[in-house]
């Protein structure tokens, strides 16, 4: 209890990174999205207060390429693009309470605020530069970060001199790494953290934040050089501050709040491919900026092709996530992404791995539990919950269905989803080994209150299952539960104790929740 009360108190603010819109969103932006909707509604259900952010990062050399590619002005090109992720979030049943943009005018504003309190306070000056620019990364690079003669992503590189502008970066190299080494939950998992003090070995440059309007003209004017744009992760790292009132005077208590108070608890959700930029330069500006820093930074891992390589448009490897909610159906699908993956490492992904892993859990397992049960509920009693029974089987069953909110809660609040759906899974086996056992079908004939103690104790399990999958599943939660005779909101609470249906509501009967998917013949 004492956790239930001290997460209580907590503002729980989760993001995810704000994507590119140079393209459509695939299956990994809408990884990281669902993962984030789905541990804010279950911090939800824990009862915190909690906010959670998307949006899209429209500034840069890459949006500007793919805005000159279809010919469009990049406003326009942005507008339309980022109408696509909000469209997608919403068919795959994603609710952030915001949607930030970079070219919103608050956040414009909040960016010139922040380099111009730098800039006064001699953080950030200019100097002529030489180096290796590497348009795809939008990254220069020194002689010695080469590999080959290229970027160390692979990408092309070209010598550049010019003035720029810098944040004095080095500077907070000791402070950065000993922030790091103690606060073990900054950077999460822990061998990312090994990771980045890895890389801190080596001395940090300080970081160019500008980029001369000649070159590149899509971005946020420098406020003290108008002939300059900002470094376009300068300006997308600001979003999450400026998101939630940074540098706005009338937001002023709601910054407090979610980023800077000591209520705050800002968790950075992240794919392992932007932990540096992450790790690194976010946390020395806001070192920079006199700001609080986020309590946690999870880099979580990536989906691979089934030939356990990244998913690549050129070798046309990119999932679109539609085709599989259209193939799959919404919730299952975003069953599936919590499930398939240990929230950190990489996995693969493949329309058959979604196929066997629905089929298994959700049609066969849970939704077989349910169906049976139902039917048998409706031929023996009338539609109607039966009475419950102490049976010792029974109450085993009982024991383990009342720990397994709990556990669920545990394994959420150490970023485990994965093992919190294993959890729920583990209770519908063990119920439909109690009904296999028991079997109601034939207690019915002999002993009708023992079939009705089985079925009580079948639809008790599927009551807290469902409470317990609602923030995965919300609308197959609420259906589950309806059906179950379930009416009342959903609480956490109601997870912990056994025995809260009443004997008497009527079940609800229908087509199987969970219908099992066959492969379509091309893919098969
Ligand atoms: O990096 N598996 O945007 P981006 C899992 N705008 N997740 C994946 C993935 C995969 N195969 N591919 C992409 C940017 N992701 C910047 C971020 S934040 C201030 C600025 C996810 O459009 C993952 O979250 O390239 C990754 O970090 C993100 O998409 C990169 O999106």
């Amino acid at each position: 209890m004492e956790g239930l009360r001290l997460q209580s108190f907590v503002a729980f603010y989760i993001t995810t990174p704000i994507y590119y819109v140079n393209d459509y969103p695939h299956i990994g932006h809408a990884y990281t999205t669902v993962v984030a909707d789905v541990l804010r509604r279950y911090r939800q259900l824990f009862g915190e207060e909690t906010l959670f952010l998307t949006g899209v990062d429209e500034h840069g050399q890459k949006v500007q390429a793919a805005a000159e590619k279809r010919g469009l002005p990049p406003q326009q090109h942005c507008d339309e693009m980022s109408q696509n992720f909000r469209d997608i979030w919403k068919e795959l049943g994603v609710e952030p309470d915001r949607f930030i943009r970079t070219t919103d005018a608050f956040h414009k504003q909040g960016v010139q605020a922040a380099l111009q309190q730098l800039w006064d306070a001699g953080e950030i000056y200019a100097s002529e530069y030489e180096g290796w620019y590497a348009q795809a990364d939008e990254i220069f690079y020194t002689e010695k970060d080469l590999v080959g003669g290229k970027a160390p992503t692979g990408a092309e590189v070209v010598r550049i001199t010019e003035k720029n502008y810098f944040f004095r970066m080095s500077k907070y190299q000791e402070r950065l790494i000993r922030h790091i080494q103690d606060n073990p939950e900054f950077i999460e998992p822990d061998f990312r953290r090994n990771e980045v003090l890895g890389f801190l070995k080596q001395p940090l440059n300080d970081l160019c934040i500008s980029r001369p309007k000649s070159r590149l003209s899509w971005g946020i004017e420098i406020p003290f050089d108008r002939d300059y744009v900002t470094y376009v992760w300068f300006d997308a790292l600001l979003n999450y501050a400026t998101a939630v009132g940074y540098a706005q005077a009338e937001k002023a208590g709601e910054f407090e709040k979610f980023w800077n108070g000591n209520e705050a608890c800002v968790y950075h959700l992240l794919g392992k491919d932007i932990l540096t930029t992450h790790a690194v330069y976010w946390p020395t500006m806001l070192m920079a900026l006199g700001l609080q820093l986020p309590r946690t930074l999870f880099a979580h891992g990536w989906w691979l092709t089934a030939d356990n390589e990244k998913m690549s448009k050129s070798k046309g490897t990119v999932v679109r996530p539609l085709d599989v909610k259209n193939l799959v159906g919404v919730e299952p699908f975003r069953y599936f992404l919590l499930r398939d993956i240990r929230l950190g490492s990489d996995a693969q992904f493949s329309v058959p791995l979604v196929l066997t892993r629905v089929n298994s859990e959700l049609a066969n397992n849970l939704g077989n539990l349910l169906s049976r049960s139902l039917s048998l509920v409706g031929k023996y009693f009338d539609g109607k919950v039966p009475q419950p029974g102490d049976d010792p089987r029974t109450l085993d069953l009982a024991r383990m269905a009342a720990a397994t909110g709990s556990r669920v809660r545990d394994a959420v609040l150490s970023w485990e989803p994965q093992q919190a759906l294993g959890h729920i899974i583990d209770l519908m086996t063990a119920a439909n080994q109690y009904l296999a056992d028991r079997a109601p079908w034939k207690q019915a004939k002999e002993d009708l209150p023992a079939a009705g103690e089985t079925l009580y104790a079948a639809l008790e399990t599927l009551r807290i299952a469902g409470i317990l999958l609602s923030p995965v599943m919300p609308q197959k939660a609420a259906e589950l539960l309806k059906r179950v005779g379930w009416e009342k909101a959903v609480a956490y609470e109601d997870t912990l104790n056994w025995g809260g249906l009443e004997p008497g509501s009527p079940v609800v009967s229908g087509d199987p929740l969970f219908p099992r998917i066959e492969l379509p013949e091309a893919q098969a």
